[in-house]
């Protein structure tokens, strides 16, 4: 091989490289506790299963999507969840889907913690909830009987609305909040896969369940930085 050569070879598998890292910018993040961290209120094998596959697919799901589109290329998966209308057509769908579905995961896995080292909202984020809902356990059951209520497969969320405001949604299979111009500060995943293993048909159960383990103060520091 001459240096011309290896020159050249060298500057194509820098291409392909670089080309390799741009067709698959989302990578699953690591779960921020052990599989049965939850226990005994959401079980070890729901959320290995949850995390390592289904999470997983959305995102190698979306990196495939995004690569088929070269327009789409160093855009932010906010960017994208935030301007459906704007994407092309071929990929709509997936990107809603997909990234919707690796948008929310992301959110959930840390709006989660054990049970021991719950604590309740605090500071703004309190107060917002007694004016708005009138107490927590207020809010607490809009939200469950929010996502009691969606019909299928989708989440119930607590958003922070257009106007700043506190609001209970739900919305169906992966669909972001972002797509509405509205921010996600807590969803309640009621996807079968989310409890199926532990509760079967009892969504009921698992939404008090999930109660106890939600991460308030995680969700208190989003607030304070989005309501800013
Ligand atoms: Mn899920």
């Amino acid at each position: 091989m001459t240096r011309r050569d290896w020159i050249q070879l060298a500057a194509a598998g820098a291409i392909a490289q670089s080309v390799q890292a741009a067709a698959a910018p989302f990578t699953l993040p690591p779960l921020p506790y052990a599989y049965d961290a939850l226990e005994p209120y959401i079980d070890a094998q729901t959320m290995q299963i949850h995390h390592d596959k289904h999470h997983q697919a959305y995102v190698d799901n979306l990196n495939k999507a995004v690569a088929s589109e070269p327009s789409l290329a160093g855009k932010s998966l906010d960017d994208l969840l935030s301007n459906l209308d704007a994407l092309p057509p071929a990929v709509r769908t997936q990107i809603r889907n997909q990234g919707g579905g690796d948008a929310n995961h992301t959110l959930f896995w840390n709006t989660l913690t054990p049970a021991s080292k719950q604590k309740m909202p605090s500071g703004k984020l309190a107060a917002a909830i007694d004016r708005t809902f009138g107490s927590q356990d207020k809010l607490e059951a809009a939200l469950k009987a929010s996502a009691a209520g969606v019909f299928g497969s989708g989440w119930g969320w607590l958003s922070l609305d257009k106007n700043g405001k506190l609001a209970v949604v739900s919305l169906p299979n992966q669909d972001s909040l972002l797509s509405s111009g509205n921010r996600p500060l807590l969803g309640i995943d009621v996807w079968e896969h989310a409890y199926y293993l532990k509760y079967q048909n009892r969504r009921p159960e698992y939404l008090a369940a999930i109660f106890h383990v939600v991460n308030w103060d995680f969700v208190s520091a989003r607030y304070e930085e989005m309501a800013r």
